[in-house]
């Protein structure tokens, strides 16, 4: 086939749904079939006795660290290990001791997806061990003790004297060591499927120059029922059981038209899985990159079996009393999300394509002559000269500055999308060649494949060179400095290449340290996406770049958000959105959104509306369209939809200072902006909140959502906590007690409800654009509970830069009074102008006395409204 004509050929496949043939199910792939196989066997065998055992004369403890060495009886393998303690959590880290080969790619297991991972400058803490001859005793942190069996290998956690989980207790522990094809003796049980060559249809040319080199191991959560986490899959909040089915799959791929119900792998994936149980939360982080497969067997006790194709065995467990805890230690080790710029809160209006800068400047216009606020434009593709990134179109985009400029008068961002994948033949992809700072073929020279420009080569972001040239091309592209309200896009960075075997690049692909892709296919686009950030950083130190990416991995939250990628305009797919997002927030990724309105197709106007008034609360609300739908800016719907969609729009705008609130608490502690109700209730009596995934709190507010995300909908029942009050709050009007969780709502409502003993803080003026809220004054709602109590918090800066000064103020409010007391030094007043309360039978009017410690926090006499 001529070039053309696989282009042709691609683009068409690109239009249809997703083929799952296009990707690789466990059976057919051969690291995850020869381990189900052998967890099979062993399953079968009563009397398997796993060869692998530690070597009691190779222990050593050295300071905080436990060393020594598993050993594989039958074999002449080494597998040295090391047992520490990061944040408080055990880490486990095997590795194995590899020959060199007549080959240029690195021998080595992958040992560096921590390296991408993690924060940077951790260190270990205190842990004490008891070696006895077939022993380990080890303690650390406080209740957290674990024996470590050397033969059978297990290790027994114990938290606050209860036996929580074992490792190892199935004897799944499998490491394909270092062979040959020559020399490739198994066990009875493995298989040797696909251990040398690849047979899937589009793999066929991966070398595997290693041959099979996978681990896996078991765990065995005991008493847990309710597991979460491992995204991307577009699947229920709550863990399925994958006995006989497909396990979920980390595989960052792009999944065009992916379908729902699904454990298909996704564009992101963040290795984190939690169980929860009332007074213990456990998390298991794997602390790798490549392909990997996740199997369930849930039960009283719950058994994961986690497979991955090579790299060191490396995970990390978390055991705490809560899932907020679990959150905070794992953001300690990956990193918190940064606060994000106040206006990226905003909506933000996207389209595959505005096409030129007269189209950008009236859509902004149009928004205006509608009262619909706005942020954020978009800028897809298009806009670059021939798809070549980095370059603006010089005919539709031919003065950008201009355009920049007029954006920013009503306060307005450009978003431009900049993929990793770059056009041959210019300037760009010219140097990346010459500087040799390219993704390599399996005969190690620059690789070349196919992507929305044509021929295309992929800039190495593993390689340290690659970010000098990156600032570079960044800042001529960017324009000049003085253009703060443009921020970027990187989509495709999975990386996605049209002619790659499973939508992406070869396994045998060769990245900077002569690691193979396969090693690091999962953080290949935190490496991307990170790159653009620290250039962004370069050219504007001060301010906080915004990025948005669709490939992530642990650790992504620090510089990046993330959205869900190509969905459908269809209910299922509004549906599975809150799960999808709930579930991004609990493992730590809590800045995720969903294309508002669907990606491929044409909404009814019943849907998009739907669909804006459940977008408002994605913590990145962003609307956006294939190239191919219909335009469907909100003011295009026609009334009285446009309408609901502007009171929607406007209802995310009023509560801005919830979200950067909550935003405010993700970036010091891990906490979700969106919480599922099991969350804060692990304790419940009520076992069903374990599986609500359709209703959501937003951070610590106490406001309570159920969107609705079904056609012809006209009532709605929430599912609520025991012992808690609730306030009506359905649009944010505030209302009375609710009787019943069950009520009627139009098509022009957005369910809601407020916690009895919250106070939040709402912005109520219109503006076209965050920025030009930020001298507005508050108004306060204070819900009491039934003791007459409630507070709440707003936290407050300038919105933008990366060491604003800041204001985080307390509002308590008890035996009728509000008193206020603030932390932090922010210059602006803020201002307060009316309060109203809920639930108060006797309160002072004046609300007096109310206790500032600041002048600069102004409540002048604010209008109180008692209800
Ligand atoms: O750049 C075009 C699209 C983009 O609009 C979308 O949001 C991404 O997920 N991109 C994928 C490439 C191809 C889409 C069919």
């Amino acid at each position: 086939m001529n070039l053309q004509l696989v282009t042709i050929f691609i683009l068409i496949n690109y239009c249809l749904a997703v083929k799952d043939y296009l990707f690789k199910s466990c059976n057919q792939n051969g690291f995850c079939h020869r381990n189900r196989h052998y967890a099979n066997q062993i399953s079968l065998d009563s009397n398997f006795q796993s060869p692998y055992y530690i070597d009691f004369n190779q222990i050593k403890i050295d300071g905080d660290k436990l060393r020594g060495t598993v050993l594989k009886i039958g074999f002449d393998v080494k597998f040295p290990f090391e047992i520490s303690v990061i944040e408080n959590s055990f880490r486990f880290q095997l590795d194995e001791i590899r020959n060199p080969i007549e080959h240029f790619v690195n021998h080595n297991r992958y040992n560096e997806t921590s390296k991408w991972a993690f924060n940077k400058d951790l260190s270990n803490d205190k842990a004490d061990y008891k070696i006895n001859d077939d022993q380990i005793l080890m303690t650390y942190s406080d209740n957290h003790e674990v024996i470590i069996n050397l033969n059978p290998i297990k290790f027994t956690f114990y938290y606050k004297n209860e036996e929580v989980l074992l490792i190892n207790d199935k004897q799944f522990l499998l490491v394909e060591h270092q062979r040959s094809i020559e020399n490739n003796k198994l066990l009875p049980q493995e298989s040797s499927f696909n251990m040398f060559s690849d047979d899937f249809k589009d793999s066929k040319s991966d070398k595997l120059p290693l041959g099979p080199e996978s681990i896996g191991l078991d765990f065995t959560l005991l008493g847990f029922n309710n597991l979460y986490g491992i995204p991307e899959h577009a699947d229920s909040m709550l863990l399925k059981d994958t006995s006989g089915k497909e396990p979920y799959r980390f595989y960052n791929v792009d999944i065009f038209e992916y379908e729902t119900d699904s454990r298909l792998p996704m564009y992101g994936s963040i290795p984190l899985l939690t169980a929860v149980k009332k007074d213990v939360s456990i998390g298991i982080f794997w602390v790798n990159s490549a392909d990997s497969y996740i199997d369930i067997k849930k039960g009283k006790d719950s058994t994961i079996h986690w497979i991955s194709e090579n790299g060191i065995l490396d995970f990390i467990i978390f055991i705490k009393d809560t899932p907020k805890e679990i959150n905070q230690v794992y953001g300690k080790i990956t990193g918190f999300t940064q606060l994000p710029l106040l206006s990226s809160l905003g909506y933000h209006q996207c389209r595959w394509n505005y096409n030129d800068i007269k189209d950008v400047l009236e859509v902004s216009a149009k928004f205006d002559e509608f009262e619909i606020p706005f942020d954020t434009i978009w800028l897809d593709i298009e806009y670059a000269d021939n798809k070549k990134y980095l370059t603006w179109d010089p005919q539709n985009f031919g003065k950008p500055d201009e355009m920049l400029e007029v954006l920013e008068r009503t306060g307005r961002n450009l978003v431009a999308i900049i993929d990793p994948h770059i056009k041959t033949g210019y300037f760009v992809s010219d140097a990346i060649i010459s500087k040799n700072i390219g993704m390599k073929d399996n005969e190690d020279n620059t690789y070349r494949g196919h992507c929305w420009p044509g021929e295309s080569i992929w800039i190495d972001t593993l390689n340290p060179k690659s970010q000098k040239f990156w600032d570079d091309v960044h800042k001529t592209f960017m324009i000049s400095d003085n253009h703060k309200n443009l921020h970027l896009w990187n989509d495709m960075n999975e990386p996605s290449v049209f002619n790659g075997p499973e939508t992406s690049a070869p396994k045998d692909n060769i990245h900077y340290g002569q690691w193979e892709h396969r090693s690091i296919h999962n953080v290949f686009g935190l490496t991307y996406h990170e790159t653009t950030y620290n250039s962004m950083l370069s050219r504007l130190p001060e301010q906080r770049p915004f990025i948005l990416t669709r490939s992530y991995f642990s650790g992504s939250q620090r510089t990046a958000a993330m959205w869900t990628g190509d969905n459908m305009s269809k209910w299922e797919y509004l549906k599975v959105s809150i799960p999808m997002i709930l579930t991004s927030n609990i493992v730590g990724m809590p800045f995720a959104g969903a294309d508002v309105g669907g990606f491929f197709g044409n909404p009814s106007k019943e849907l998009l509306t739907r669909w804006y008034q459940a977008g408002i609360w994605y913590p990145f609300f962003r609307a956006h369209a294939h190239i191919d739908s219909r335009r469907r800016e909100p003011y295009l719907i026609g009334e009285p939809y446009t309408s609901y969609i502007r009171d929607a729009i406007k209802l995310r705008y009023s509560l801005l200072p919830i979200f950067y609130t909550a935003f405010y608490q993700a970036s010091i502690s891990g906490s979700p902006i969106l919480k599922p109700i099991f969350y804060d209730y692990y304790n419940s009596t009520n076992s069903n909140i374990f599986e609500i995934e359709d209703e959501f709190f937003l951070g610590d507010s106490g406001i309570l959502v159920k969107p609705i995300t079904d056609e012809e909908a006209n009532e709605v029942e929430f599912v609520l906590p025991e012992n808690e009050i609730f306030y009506q709050f359905t649009n944010g009007i505030i209302g009375d007690k609710i009787n019943s969780s069950k009520f009627k709502v139009g098509i022009n409502d957005i369910p809601m409800l407020l916690k009895g003993g919250s106070i939040i803080a709402k912005k109520e003026r219109y503006r076209r654009s965050s920025k030009l809220m930020k001298h507005d004054p508050y108004t306060l709602i204070i819900a009491l509970n039934i003791q007459g109590y409630a507070n709440g918090q707003l936290y407050v800066d300038d919105g933008e830069s990366i060491d604003s000064e800041f204001k985080m103020i307390n509002f308590e409010f008890e035996n009728g009074k509000l008193s206020v007391n603030s932390t932090g030094d922010f210059s602006l007043p803020i201002e307060i102008e009316k309060a109203i309360i809920v639930g108060a039978n006797e309160v002072d009017p004046e609300l007096g006395p109310v206790t500032i410690e600041d002048e600069k926090l102004v409540i002048k006499n604010p209008r109180v409204i008692i209800c």
